[in-house]
């Protein structure tokens, strides 16, 4: 079997999303998320102008080959860029080899280790009673984990909180907004977020939340131990982790479990954080972390140090990222949790598919391949709209990390 034809669809469902289809010889297709929130273009390019020539007529189950291939063979070795490009490719030829073998991929990566994936959905309110009435919604759709982020008093607004039309969407059509930050006030803040979270929802319910890179290390050592007696999941990016041995500092003066690794696209980026056991949780994803051929290597590493993972879910990722993650979190033995924001029923449509939620936990469907597809004609009535994220500024104007 053969790759016979490749190409890129850019469409705008409510978001901006970047895919590949890869087509065999034999009729077979395969599909691979592309997409990087805020730089989708520069990813649709690259896959056009320097991929696809470069994979065309190459055997579709050599997938380490063409990894490596795309990989070493560029000369410039990761980024987000590249990786997100890589990992459309690869994850692509999974589906295609799950379908010429007439088995679900999670077949290919080990086979079931468990009946259901864990996730966890996203509370917010712009205070804390808004955010914990979110809370009680999420239960009530049977989510036993649920990240919680709420306003913060003196904050016009803040990250992972809905707007008007009542969802958070990660990137806003137009030119980013700004948001205004103040470590101080956050802090005064989050732990009596989760004192009272506690005291209404009782022990049983995971809770977690996001940092989202904000704080140094030292303040996110003292949130870590300010948070100690609610029992979070994790806390999420506690600091920026470019500077890995930072993580040392929040570690070793805090119980509570640890998540990074949603904007690493390497595992050198977590090669620190986790042979050092600074983390628990990995959040790295198939779509930014370079498909499966790289992150069953990357998790396969991190089992070593009893890090488990926790992959990044958010809607910027497409149907197809999140069927890809769920065959891999059905698969793998460090399994540990799975981020769930659902898509806009827009998105859905142009994305069919198999996975769904049931009980708290969701399951990849048992089709051959990856079980999403893509409706091209539905697609192509939605034209790339430019948006990103929003940036972050101090009280005083100084830019922030976001
Ligand atoms: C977030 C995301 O889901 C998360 O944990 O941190 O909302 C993130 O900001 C976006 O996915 C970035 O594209
Ligand atoms: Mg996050």
């Amino acid at each position: 079997m053969k790759i016979a034809k490749a190409s890129v669809i850019v469409t705008s469902p409510g978001r901006n999303y970047v895919t590949l289809k890869v087509e065999t010889d034999e009729g077979i297709c395969g599909l691979g998320d592309g997409t990087l929130n805020g730089r989708e273009l520069a990813v649709a390019s690259y896959l056009t102008d320097h991929v696809i020539p470069c994979i065309l007529d190459r055997d579709p189950f050599q997938t380490e080959d063409i990894w490596q291939y795309l990989y070493r063979g560029a000369y410039w070795r990761r980024g987000p860029v590249t990786m997100s490009a890589i990992a459309a490719v690869d994850v692509a030829l999974w589906d295609i080899k799950g379908k010429a073998l007439n088995t679900p991929v999670y077949n290919l990566l080990g086979g079931k280790s468990r009946d259901g994936v864990l996730v966890y959905g996203h509370a917010g309110g712009k205070d804390v009673e808004q955010a914990l009435e979110d809370v009680a919604r999420h239960k009530e759709m049977g989510f036993k984990a649920v990240r919680v982020q709420s306003g913060i008093p003196g904050l016009a607004a803040t990250y992972g909180i809905p707007n008007a039309s009542g969802r958070y969407e990660p990137a806003e059509r137009g030119l980013p907004p700004e948001y205004e930050w103040s470590s101080e006030l956050y802090l005064r803040h989050v732990p009596k977020l989760f004192a009272r979270a506690r005291e209404v929802f009782g022990d049983e319910l995971h809770l977690l939340h996001d940092c989202h890179h904000r704080l140094t290390p030292i303040e996110a050592a003292r949130l870590g131990k300010e948070l100690e007696p609610f029992h979070l999941f994790w806390m999420e990016d506690p600091t920026p982790a470019e500077l890995q041995e930072s993580f040392k500092i929040v570690r070793e003066h805090t119980t509570t479990p640890i998540a990074a690794g949603e904007v690493f696209n390497s595992i050198w980026d977590a090669h620190d954080l986790i042979r050092n056991q600074w983390i628990d949780y990995l959040r790295m994803s198939l779509v930014h972390g370079g498909g499966f051929t790289a992150m069953k290597k990357a998790a396969d590493f991190a089992a070593l140090y009893h890090v488990r993972t926790g992959f990044h879910g958010a809607t910027d990722l497409s149907p197809v990222t999140m069927a890809a993650a769920l065959h891999f979190d059905t698969a793998i033995h460090n399994f540990g949790i799975q981020e769930l924001m659902p898509h806009s029923e827009e998105t859905d449509r142009v994305f069919p598919h198999q996975y769904a939620f049931r009980d708290g936990m969701m399951v990849p469907g048992d089709g051959p391949g990856l079980g999403v597809d893509l409706d091209e004609k539905l697609a192509a009535r939605y034209e790339y709209q430019r948006a990103y994220l929003p940036i972050n500024r101090k009280l005083d104007g100084t830019l922030t990390d976001w």
